[in-house]
């Protein structure tokens, strides 16, 4: 029997001169799914709502993704397609978007389809070192540790930014391994956050997640680990993905996030921007000027798809 170990950290944190004004961090890490859920639904209520996963913004709540329902054509040995997410059809319609410098992506093994789960065919004994929050798929990166999530309004190619993101990871050996960097539109990091080691050597999992006052998450890098899961070994340190769950992707034209572009919107964004609201900051430099005008003008035309 394994003891019971779970750590739980709530921490504020104030970041000051940059856009995010303020972040609240949520992580946890632990040897089984029940140790780190508290955390995890502390994270989720923060967010609101779980949506449907169907096309549009809701505006407020949240999405999820926990991988066990792709189909196995999509799942290793095959490649995953990183827009798969984002279809313009429930449930696929979720509005995130993943690519990595690597070689391609991966979802693992359903027990069902003899492959070898938790990613034990890429590398025998893989399936020892993971455990799942979510049975049974798992997500990883190949020829990299970096996966990039990017937003949009769910099912369209419309941007659109988001005020939260967590991750579940499995077997965080290594401190400091495995991260979740946040970027505004403008590609501006709005801090990394690390995800806690795990308590035991092995079938460990750990969530991070970071909720800010605002949605101005555009993309998520995230690191995890240190070792290319495909070439085995022992050196660095292998970790993968489970759950990943995000402040609904809100787009750039509801002003009002009312989940529809309208002339609401329009009359809205007029108004604060006269007033020179510090929500009429389209842009999120800090200062309201043309160019935010020029920016909200820009996305609505374009609406929410
Ligand atoms: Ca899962
Ligand atoms: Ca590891
Ligand atoms: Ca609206
Ligand atoms: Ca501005």
């Amino acid at each position: 029997m394994q003891t019971h170990k779970a750590i739980a950290i709530v921490a504020l944190l104030s970041l000051a001169g940059s856009a995010a004004s303020g972040a609240v961090v949520f992580s946890a890490s632990g040897n089984n799914a029940a140790s780190i859920l508290p955390t995890v639904d502390s994270f989720r209520a923060a967010l609101g709502t779980l949506n449907a996963n169907a096309p549009g913004s809701r505006g407020t709540g949240r999405r999820e993704i926990n991988w066990d329902a792709v189909p196995d054509q999509f799942a290793t040995p095959n490649a995953f397609p990183g827009n798969f997410f984002n279809a313009p059809a429930a449930p696929r319609a979720r509005g995130a978007e993943f690519s990595t410098p690597g070689t391609q992506l991966q979802v693992s093994a359903s027990l069902a389809s003899n492959v070898g789960v938790e990613f034990g065919n890429l590398v025998p004994g893989l399936e020892n070192d993971f455990a799942v929050f979510s049975p049974q798929r798992l997500f990883a990166s190949l020829g990299s540790t970096v996966t990039v999530v990017d937003f949009f309004v769910p099912g369209t190619a419309v941007p659109a930014t988001t005020r939260a993101f967590g991750a579940v990871f499995t077997d965080v050996d290594a401190a400091g391994s495995t991260t979740i960097e946040l970027f505004d539109v403008a590609g501006r990091s709005l801090g990394i956050y690390e995800a806690p080691q795990g308590p035991t050597p092995s079938e460990s999992l750990s969530f991070v997640g970071v909720v800010l006052d605002e949605a101005i998450v555009a993309s998520v890098k995230i690191v995890s680990g240190s070792r290319n899961l495909e070439s085995g070994g022992t050196s660095g340190d292998a970790v993968v993905m489970d759950d990943f769950i995000y402040g609904e992707p809100v787009c750039p034209a509801d002003f009002n996030l009312d989940g529809q572009s309208d002339f609401f919107d329009y009359l809205d964004f007029a108004q604060a921007f006269s007033a020179e609201e510090a929500g009429s900051d389209v842009n999120h430099d800090g200062q309201v000027d043309f160019y935010d005008y020029l920016d909200f003008v820009s996305a609505f035309s374009v609406g929410c798809g």
